[in-house]
This record gives C-alpha cells, structure tokens and sequence, in this order.
C-alpha cells in the first residue's frame, strides 16, 4: 500500500469515526477553512498607462474593501508617471505590485497531488502506482524533488515481458525517458494542448500534472476595474479572469460583458477618486489620511486643478472634504504636484508621445491619444517634428490609423494637438478647424475625454 493509499485511508477512518452530524459538521467546518485558505483576492487596477487617478483610485477602492473585510489587492497596469510618484511620495505610500496580465497560468491549474516514482522504484512499484493511478498513461519520475522524466505505463508493460525470460531490471531508472513536452508554473495554461496531461516543473522541481480540462476548471482572477472599462485599456487576459466591479467616469466602449451581476458605478463627473469618497461616505467609512491624499491627488490632476469642463461640483466638494483630512492646502499642494508631472524636459520623444496613451477603437479603426500636460509649451512645439516622427512610427509599428499627441497647457487652458497618419480631414471635421501640417490649436481644450475623444469619434 502506497503511502498516498495509507494517508487516504487513515482519513477515511478519522472521519467516519466522528458520528453522524459532527461529521457533516466537520465536513463544512473542513470546507469553509480550505475557503479562506484558497480564496481568491479581488485585484484593484486602473488603465494601461496609468494616471494619477487609475493608481490613487486603485488604493482608495482596495482599502475601502479591506476595511469592509474583503480581501482586494490594488494593483497597477504599468509603469508610474511623474506627478503620480511625486504623490504617492507626498503621502507615504508605495507603489503597488505591478500585474502584467491576468491569464489563468499553469501554476492556478496543476494538480499537486500526483506523487511521483522514486527513480530507484522497482518494477513492482511502478507496477503498483500505475494500478492505483490507472487513468495515466505515464508516471512523472524523480530524484529528490527534481523531475528526472517520465514512465511510461507501455514501457512498463513491455519490460514485463522481458523479466518472464530473464533478467529483470533493479530499478525503473532504465525505462525513464524525457517528457516530450513540459510546463513551468509560470507558463499561461491556454497553452497547455487540448488533449493529454503534462508534467509541471518550477525551476527543475516536480510540481505535479496539468491538462486543459484542468486549466478550464482553474478559478478566475477576480478583478475590479477602477478609471476604464474599455477592453483595449484593461490588463491583457481579462477574458480569463472575472470582473466583479466598475467605478468608472469614461464612456461605456466596446462590449463590457461580464458572466454574472457585477457591482457597478458610473457617472460623468471629473474623476474615478470622486466617486471611491462617495462610497467611502455611502458606507460611513472613515477615509484614512494618506488615502485621502491620494484620493485628493487624483482628482487635481483629474480636473486640472478644478480648470477641466470635466469638473463638477461633486469634484470640488469631494476634494475640500479631502484635503481637510489629508492636511493639505489644495491650491499649493496641487501646483507643487501638477508641475512635478508638468516637467518632461527628461523623457524622449518617444516617451512624450506615449505619456498617459490611451487607445482608442471607433468604427473598427484604432487610434491613440496621448496627452502631457505643461505650464509652458514652447520647448515641446519647437520639436513638433521630431515628436510628428515618433507618433509615425508608434503608428506605424502598432498598425494604427493614427496616433495624436495633446500638448496641452495649464496655464494657457488649450491644448496643441499633433498627430501623425492621414487625419487631416478626420481633424478639421471633428474641431472645425483649418489644420496646418498635423497641428491644430484647441483653445479651451484640456479633456482628452470630453473635448477631443467624441470629436474625433464622430468625424471618423
Ligand atoms: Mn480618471
């Protein structure tokens, strides 16, 4: 007898001891703690890109649902801008983990209770695991916790024969062979073929087996979208995991389709951290003092300090209320940060024209939009064409119709907006205006959102 056998046996004999009702007792008792032990966290995250308010959103929302007992992650679709970690440093906070996709990986999938064969296991064991595992055709074969390769069960079955004239082997080791094709844990398991099961290794550790009815069984990444709902803008492998909430001021795009009833909140006002201070009003919980810095934080830059069309009353009363428990003086404080963001004399024009990009799909076409935000744009229009260049070949290497950069000022309150791909017509339509070699000059301008997205939209 195994000792897997042993051990299962042994359970099954503790259990049945317990008599009636304490056993069913015990069972859900059994059940709930591997609950709390597997469960899931809900992941947090703003956009690709992300600004201020996608990472301050990301920790304001996590943290209500931490103190309302749900265990959330805040997580971040990418790297942090300027005027973000000049925030989060203001407040004492670090950035949060990083999360690169949400694919189910092999890691969510594998089987770990495979025990495998000792390299130096006898015929006869390997005999009696093939009979105890009689559904695989193959027995993952060790020395230590390193994989050695693989038994296969017709291997086995074909040495036997040879032992009835002779000579049996002392040990399987001789039979071992290769695996033809294994997974790391790492890897993601819409990767693992449809048909058959495959040996999992971490480093050149034996893990256990995966198969593709497993990964399907694999549980989803719960996921809460804070500041976008459109799939282009979400963390890749969103189709895998399970969106269970959305606060968000954007648009409704593309197809936000979800399996089940999900917790929803949107409305126009001008930033995702407005509505985080209003759920955290809703439910009666207090706002901790460097979430509502962050919180503050996202809705200055949001609202260009209260000068975007997007700001409503809302966004001015949520942030009052902030900043008296963040102990900061909004207009000072807001300069000191905005400007920390406005300086972008270090980044290369390639950097410029990715900085705060968001892509954008209308009638089957894709487009980007950039947007930096300056007090002086000067130093940026006098290298126009170096920045027309780089937009060209951010277009061109990513098969956009087109790629459109805001320069767009604080202290002016209008944006230049440049592009490169053939938007002559798409731009003079959407803003009424005459263009002169890939630039127009929005006066008023500063929402990419309201002022610049629906135009565009539109006109294509
Ligand atoms: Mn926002």
């Amino acid at each position: 007898m195994s000792v897997y056998e042993k051990d299962r046996r042994r359970n099954k004999v503790l259990f049945w001891n317990l008599q009636g009702r304490y056993a069913i007792l015990y069972n859900i008792l059994l059940k709930l703690i591997y609950e709390v032990i597997t469960m899931e966290p809900i992941y947090v995250t703003g956009h690709k890109s992300p600004d201020t308010d996608s990472i301050c959103s990301s920790f304001g929302m996590a943290r209500l649902k931490q103190l309302q007992g749900i265990d959330a992650v805040p997580v971040r679709a990418g790297e942090i801008n300027k005027e973000t970690a000049f925030a989060l440093d203001y407040f004492g906070v670090k950035p949060q983990q990083l999360m690169s996709d949400f694919y189910v990986k092999v890691e969510d999938a594998v089987h770990r209770n495979l025990k495998p064969l000792a390299e130096e296991a006898s015929l006869k064991d390997a005999a009696l695991w093939f009979n105890e595992h009689d559904q695989h055709a193959f027995a993952p074969v060790v020395k230590g916790n390193k994989l050695v390769g693989v038994l296969e069960r017709s291997a086995l079955a074909e040495e036997f024969i040879k032992t009835v004239t002779g000579a049996e082997l002392d040990t399987v080791r001789a039979l071992v062979h290769e695996p033809q094709m294994t997974f790391s844990v790492n890897d993601n398991g819409h990767d693992v073929p449809e048909t058959g099961c495959y040996v999992v290794v971490d480093g050149a550790d034996y893990v256990g087996v995966v198969s593709a009815d497993s990964v399907a069984h694999a549980p989803k990444k719960q996921v809460f979208l804070v500041d976008h709902n459109e799939k282009k803008q979400i963390i890749d492998g969103i189709d895998e995991a399970q969106i269970v909430g959305v606060v968000d001021h954007h648009r409704i795009g593309g197809t936000l389709a979800t399996d089940g009833p999900i917790f929803i909140h949107f409305r126009p006002v001008g930033c995702t951290a407005t509505m985080v201070t209003s759920l955290y009003n809703e439910s009666g919980t207090e706002i901790p003092k460097e979430i509502a810095g962050l919180l503050l934080s996202a809705i200055i830059s949001d609202t260009v300090l209260f000068r975007s069309p997007t700001c409503t009353e809302e966004d001015k009363a949520a942030a009052a209320q902030l900043a008296e428990i963040a102990g900061v003086e909004i207009e000072k404080y807001g300069m000191e940060m905005l400007k920390a963001g406005a300086n972008v004399s270090d980044l290369t024009p390639d950097e410029i024209v990715r900085n705060d990009m968001k892509e954008f799909n209308g009638n089957g076409k894709t487009f980007t939009v950039a947007q930096v935000q300056v007090m002086d744009t000067t130093d940026l229009l006098d290298q126009k064409q170096v920045l027309i260049n780089a937009l060209e070949k951010l277009r061109a290497d990513n098969d956009y119709i087109a790629a459109f950069l805001m320069i767009t000022s604080i202290i002016d309150e209008a944006t230049n907006l440049i592009y490169a791909g053939n938007m002559d017509g798409v731009v003079s339509k959407a803003f009424e205006k005459d263009v002169l070699s890939s630039e127009v000059y929005l006066p008023g301008v500063m929402s990419r959102k309201k002022q610049v997205i629906p135009q565009i939209l539109s006109a294509l």
